[in-house]
């Protein structure tokens, strides 16, 4: 069998998130601080890539209620909602990918959308995985059940094995159900679930 390289992909663990004043807080976020943190160390001596990605948007995108969308204003980017929590471990040499640099909105770490056009490119972090030769992926941080969810889809859907550990994601729910439904999906589609 091929080697297997690992990496790990922190979703969005930013401070509209995990900070109870935060605009979008997702309740329970500061709690899997700690267990998030532990697999980035590990990685880190481990020798494997860790990347973090940042929901980073403008101040006008159809994805806040006020322009047409559902969310609150958040993650607006250079603004403190949009930096990574403090206590989160932010390993030396971090690689970022900040998702809407250029506008476009979407919740996977892997592509974005065009909010005028629909047409969709790649972020760099499949570039970024590929030039390390990672086959294998753990997905944590926030929110399970929109940006750790598209992300662990679009990484199995390239071909990459994923992984998903119940202690180190918490999700929005605007539905009862709507995390446990993401994880479901997830699993079904091909991930490891953890229940760790
Ligand atoms: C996210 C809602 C809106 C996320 C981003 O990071 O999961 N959720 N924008
Ligand atoms: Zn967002």
């Amino acid at each position: 069998m091929s080697q297997r390289i690992k990496g790990l992909v922190v979703v969005d663990v930013q401070n509209d998130f995990v900070d109870s004043a935060g605009s979008l807080y997702v309740k329970g976020a500061e709690d899997v601080i700690d267990a998030i943190n532990e697999r980035v160390l590990n990685a880190f001596n481990s020798g494997d890539l860790v990347v973090y990605t940042q929901d980073w948007h403008p101040e006008i995108t159809p994805h806040f209620e006020k322009d047409g969308g559902i969310w609150p204003v958040h993650c607006v980017g250079n603004t403190w909602g949009a930096e990574l929590y403090p206590r989160l471990e932010v390993v030396q040499d971090a690689e970022l990918v900040r998702k809407g640099i250029d506008g476009e909105d979407g919740y996977s770490g892997f592509s974005v959308r065009n909010t005028e056009t629909g047409a969709e490119h790649d972020t760099q972090l499949e570039t970024l995985l590929h030039s390390r030769d990672v086959t294998d992926l753990t997905v944590v941080g926030i929110a399970t059940d929109y940006c750790v969810k598209e992300t662990v889809l679009d990484a199995l859907s390239r071909g990459f094995n994923a992984t998903v550990v119940r202690s180190c994601m918490r999700g929005v729910d605007i539905f009862t159900g709507d995390s446990e439904d993401a994880i479901t999906k997830m699993e079904n589609s091909g991930a490891t679930v953890l229940d760790a």
